[in-house]
């Protein structure tokens, strides 16, 4: 049976960065019954400029860092669940560094997992498509709930090893928790070291684009908006113990998509750079969401692709003061990288 929440005062941890700054959106707008308090140690991936302008009545901000055992003590009391989206989030950056990610991935998990213990206050879990490893191309499977978990990377293998601790303190402590594990998100805010943005603000900035290896990785996309109404359901309806699949059905390769936004701002399709591929690339993502449309009634609602994707490029051509200050030294990371 599933146990319904009204959550009046949710904490949301890393809700300045991408995901989670547009669920503090979507809380503000949709739920509101519901007070919100961010917990962000604003890393490079961080900016309070995600949630500015919130009315100070609905959301709260914390600085700090989900590793301070202390600093939980003192802000989960009172609140009646954690969504738990802090993350260190980007593959590229595991690979040049693994170590800020099993120190926020792992330790950090660990660290919620055991405030919500304490207080017993309701978790719930982001997690990503990742740690079930990759799909051939032609392979006509789709993750599912029970596919095994087989990651490949040092971000996604700290995302799976945070995945088992939650499924540890469920079966161990009790602790009232569920998981979700979603595909790649796209829309505001998304930080430019990721693919859509950096291709969309490479050619703002006159650079020209980058495709890793042959471009032919399929990435199975949802906006944002989505996963955060996901999340949502689950919070309130989701049953404790369980993992649900967020997808929305958006298998793309990286050429097509690249086209797109190309085609979009008016360049060549051919005008960008091959350039060498992601050591351990994945080669595909697909998540079969069944189990939350069943069993929770959910259903995705932007699932026009390239009406979303021009939404997002107006996005970033209309704030460019938001993604300048960190374009250029975005860029020069990936040119040392040979990327
Ligand atoms: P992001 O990198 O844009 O944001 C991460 C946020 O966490 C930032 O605001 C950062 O300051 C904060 N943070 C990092 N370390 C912290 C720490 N130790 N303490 C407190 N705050 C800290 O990430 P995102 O793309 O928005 O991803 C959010 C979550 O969603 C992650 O858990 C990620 O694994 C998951 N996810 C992402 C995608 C995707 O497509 N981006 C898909 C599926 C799941
Ligand atoms: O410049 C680029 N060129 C390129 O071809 C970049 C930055 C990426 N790529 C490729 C690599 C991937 O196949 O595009 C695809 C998407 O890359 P990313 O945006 O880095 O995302 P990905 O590695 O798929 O992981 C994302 O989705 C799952 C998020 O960053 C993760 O946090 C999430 O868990």
């Amino acid at each position: 049976m599933a146990k319904d929440l009204s959550p009046k005062n949710i904490l949301v941890t890393g809700g300045c960065g991408f995901i989670g700054s547009n669920f503090v959106h979507y809380v503000v707008k949709n739920h509101p019954e519901t007070h919100v308090t961010v917990l962000d140690a604003l890393t490079y991936a961080g900016n309070i400029e995600n949630i500015a302008g919130l009315p100070e009545d609905r959301v709260e901000f914390v600085h700090g860092n989900i590793c301070d055992a202390d600093l939980l003590d003192k802000i989960v009391p009172g609140h009646d669940a954690i969504v738990h989206y802090a993350a260190e989030s980007h593959n590229d950056n595991s690979i040049a560094d693994p170590e800020p990610f099993l120190r926020t991935n792992v330790e950090g998990t660990y660290r919620l997992l055991e405030a919500a213990r304490k207080y017993d206050v309701r978790y719930h879990h982001i997690s990503t498509d990742e740690v079930y490893g990759d799909l051939a191309l032609d392979d006509p499977a789709r993750f599912t709930e029970e596919t095994p978990y087989h990651p490949s990377s040092p971000y996604s293998s700290t995302k799976a090893a945070s995945d088992l601790l939650v499924r540890a303190w469920v079966r161990t402590f009790g602790v009232q928790a569920t998981i979700s594990n979603c595909s790649n998100n796209y829309g505001p805010y998304q930080h430019v070291e990721k693919f859509i943005p950096r291709q969309i603000t490479n050619i703002l900035t006159g650079v020209r684009p980058k495709l890793y290896g042959d471009g032919l990785n399929v990435r199975d996309w949802i906006h944002t908006d989505d996963h955060s109404s996901a999340v949502w359901t689950i919070l309130t309806r989701g049953r404790i113990g369980e993992t649900y699949l967020i997808g929305a059905d958006g298998e793309r390769n990286n050429l097509t998509v690249l086209r797109d936004i190309l085609e979009m701002m008016g360049k060549d399709p051919d005008d960008f750079d091959w350039v060498k591929d992601r050591p351990g690339h994945d080669r595909r993502y697909a998540i079969d969401s069944t189990k939350l449309r069943t069993e929770l009634g959910w259903t995705p609602e932007h699932t026009d692709f390239r009406e979303g994707l021009e939404h997002t490029i107006r996005w970033y051509e209309e704030n460019r003061a938001w993604w300048e200050p960190v374009k250029a030294k975005t860029e020069a990371r990936y040119k040392a990288q040979g990327q």
